[in-house]
């Protein structure tokens, strides 16, 4: 991907642009300057924003996305935070993010860890501001479900350790449902809990984005094997020194894999009918996303 908006598909819109624009209000007015230009930096760098779009369209299958925004915005603050950490010389020591230099690159290892912390603090004071006590409740259990040790961190945390070591394919993943994974379920079940979905509703969208997100990232491991640094914005053949769905199973095999992943979350969408044609769309397109 380009340093300029990628080249989406027309579902994206235009939960895409009310995403972008609500985004761009979310940032504190506060200081250390360098701090919040940091979150700023990654936050709101070209990217898809497939989970705040998310967040969209499962509140709109559920029949309201007017009070998805707040948490969608949370949500790609929580995202950004954790690409931020990923980046880090510790961690994958990726150069390249989002078409530009990554944020340790430009702002040094000490400003991106804090302002990381601050977009995943600044994720919960939006959650708390935006929505009432009840819902916010809600949501923030959601949240914090998604990024603690059953989620990104205990999948990073996994990831890390993992390196250089031999997995099993159920070792890999776990890592992945957790490190991938449990954002996209977080998002579909917060649009479904601000639109005051219904039981079913919920558990539909959380089986669809359990799916979709393991999908995703089974076609991240792709494209670090068959993809470009000008399609994805990142710097490819990244991922040598570990065990993917790419080294576990050959690109054939990855490939078949995540498109079976997207047929069964297609498959969760059949009570809704035509209704859920944008989140079909969605899954056609992970399935053979390039960017
Ligand atoms: C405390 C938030 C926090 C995290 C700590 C570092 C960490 C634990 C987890 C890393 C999780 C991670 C970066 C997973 C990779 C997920 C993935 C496939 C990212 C690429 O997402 P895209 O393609 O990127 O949606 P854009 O740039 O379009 O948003």
């Amino acid at each position: 991907m380009s340093a300029s908006a990628p080249a989406l598909p027309p579902f994206f819109n235009p939960h895409f642009e009310r995403v972008g624009k609500a985004l761009k209000e979310f940032l504190p007015a506060d200081s250390p300057q360098v701090v919040l230009d940091a979150m700023g930096y990654t936050l709101l760098a070209p990217s898809k924003r497939v989970r705040g779009v998310l967040v969209c369209l499962a509140a709109d299958l559920c029949g309201n996305a007017s009070r998805a925004l707040p948490v969608a915005c949370a949500i790609e603050a929580v995202h950004a935070a954790s690409l931020m950490l990923d980046d880090l010389p510790s961690m994958d020591n990726a150069p390249l993010r989002r078409g530009r230099p990554s944020s340790h690159t430009t702002y040094g290892e000490a400003v991106t860890i804090l302002a990381a912390f601050a977009l995943l603090n600044q994720a919960f004071a939006h959650i708390a501001k935006s929505y009432e006590a009840a819902m916010a409740q809600r949501l923030t259990q959601l949240l914090t479900g998604a990024v603690g040790l059953d989620g990104l961190v205990g999948g990073q945390a996994e990831d890390v350790l993992a390196t250089e070591r031999a997995l099993s394919f159920e070792t890999l993943e776990r890592i992945h449902r957790r490190k991938t994974g449990m954002l996209f379920s977080a998002a579909a079940a917060a649009g479904v809990v601000t639109a005051n979905g219904s039981s079913s509703d919920l558990a539909a969208l959380t089986a669809y984005a359990k799916n979709l997100g393991l999908a995703f990232q089974i076609v991240d491991d792709l494209l670090d094997v068959t993809g470009t640094t000008a399609e994805t914005g990142k710097a490819v053949r990244a991922d040598v020194r570990k065990t993917t769905f790419v080294s576990f199973s050959g690109v054939d095999g990855a490939r078949e894999l995540a498109d079976e992943l997207c047929k069964t979350a297609a498959a969760a969408l059949a009570p809704f009918g035509d209704r859920a044609n944008a989140l079909l769309e969605l899954a056609t397109f992970v399935a053979a996303r390039r960017l």
